[in-house]
């Protein structure tokens, strides 16, 4: 199975070591095309050889590729909202993965979404529990 992970990277890189845990458990279900969103190197302010254009049209093709999408959307970001909606226009399915935090509010456009599981989690085994209970629903539903 191919998977879309999505996590912020120019609306800011604080929760990266997160995202390299969560690509790393999701290998047991499938191939995660966008392992670079886990890159230390890849920082907030740029990258190097591909244009914004070329950037978005391949993130647009492996998104195009992937049967699910799981996005880290505790740090807010636009290209994240972004491809979690063009991921339910495909009809993909969407797992968003979301530390409550003191004084900040999951967008509603992202929370009030009924076509978007959401789950919420404080350590990161309790994040994995759902990436599983997600797939091993996934799997049951495919049979
Ligand atoms: C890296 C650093 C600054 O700009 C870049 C460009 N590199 C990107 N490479 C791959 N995917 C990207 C890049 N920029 C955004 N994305 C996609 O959008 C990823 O799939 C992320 O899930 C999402 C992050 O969006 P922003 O708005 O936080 O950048």
């Amino acid at each position: 199975m191919k998977i879309y992970f999505a996590g912020s990277i120019r609306g800011g890189r604080e929760d990266v070591q997160i995202y390299s845990e969560i690509i790393q458990h999701l290998h047991k279900y499938g191939e995660v095309l966008t392992e670079h969103v886990a890159d230390e190197d890849l920082l907030a302010c740029g990258e190097q050889n591909l244009s914004d254009k070329e950037i978005h049209d391949r993130d647009m093709d492996w998104l195009t590729q992937s049967e699910v999408i799981v996005a880290e959307v505790t740090a807010p970001s636009l290209g994240v909202g972004y491809e979690i909606r063009a991921a339910i226009e495909l009809k993909k399915k969407v797992l968003c993965l979301y530390r409550p935090q003191q004084g900040k509010r999951l967008s509603a456009m992202i929370s009030g979404c009924i076509d978007i599981t959401i789950d919420k989690y404080g350590q990161l085994n309790e994040a994995f529990k759902v990436i599983d209970e997600f797939f091993n629903r996934l799997n049951g539903e495919r049979k």
